[in-house]
């Protein structure tokens, strides 16, 4: 996969050469580029940002420097890649979650766009719209002060995802988010040895080797701590996937899943 970032603080993406994404792009298996977007500025001041129209807070991207900088970087290399997705973080976007994460890393060329003070002028993304898919994406409800840190989080879900680039190619599989049987179940606490730890017990029944016991378990804890800390999660769980033992606990649990009761 090849991916290219623009961005004023190329700094920040130095844990890009580090860890599961470090050994990807060793490996080629990870092309990763970052680009510094001053270099398409032409003034003295290497200026990328000015005043917003219709007055308010803050300064908004230019989009002659980010037209010149994608046009740059997305011509280098359509011979041989075709046209990138393009991402643009912005706490704006459509939520980013695990499906995106699975749905960009099939992607064969993915461009990020990183914003800086309020914004990239809008009509950028109008423009490379009609050229591209452009997805504006958040990664959750707060505000950062640029897109940087965010690409980050996307480029680490998304890479983990690439053939190989995980150690254990099942580590993927039971993720929390991850596709399939536990879907909508956090995953429950994990341990090691040693089995006493400054008095604390690993729990008995994963010392026990009975491996049905370990997994209705394992299952019982991820369902407690889906209702104690995503409780939106776990009312959104499909009732066709709980068996006898999962519909108990959650009713000693005094929890409702499925849709909200509407008759009262
Ligand atoms: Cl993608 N960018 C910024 N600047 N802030 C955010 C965000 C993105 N997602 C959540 N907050």
């Amino acid at each position: 996969m090849r991916l290219d970032i623009i961005s004023i603080f190329p700094e920040y993406f130095s844990p890009l050469d580090v860890s599961l994404i470090g050994k990807a792009r060793e490996r080629g298996t990870l092309d990763v580029r970052v680009h510094q977007l001053r270099d398409w500025a032409h003034d003295v001041h290497r200026t990328v940002d000015d005043t917003p129209y219709g007055g308010g807070p803050g300064m908004v991207m230019k989009p002659e420097v980010w037209g010149e900088a994608i046009d740059a970087v997305v011509g280098g290399g359509a011979a041989s890649h075709g046209t990138p997705r393009m991402i643009v973080p912005t706490p704006s976007g459509r939520p980013f979650s695990q499906e995106i994460a699975q749905e960009l890393a099939a992607e064969p060329w993915l461009l990020f766009a990183c914003g800086r003070y309020e914004g990239i002028d809008s009509r950028v993304m109008h423009e490379y719209g009609a050229r591209m898919r452009v997805d504006e994406l958040s990664i959750g409800d707060y505000v950062l002060a640029g897109g940087e840190v965010a690409v980050l989080v996307m480029v680490e879900a998304v890479g983990r995802l690439l053939p190989g680039v995980l150690g254990n190619a099942h580590s993927a599989v039971d993720d929390s988010f991850a596709p399939g049987a536990m879907r909508n179940l956090l995953e429950g606490p994990v341990y090691t040895k040693p089995p006493v730890w400054r008095g604390h017990e690993v729990p008995d029944v994963l010392l026990s080797g009975h491996h049905g016991k370990v997994a209705r378990w394992r299952r019982d804890q991820a369902l407690r701590r889906t209702v104690a800390n995503r409780p939106e999660l776990a009312a959104a769980i499909d009732p066709a996937t709980l068996d006898k033992h999962d519909r108990k606990l959650l009713d000693d649990l005094a929890f409702r899943v499925g849709p909200e009761d509407m008759a009262h």
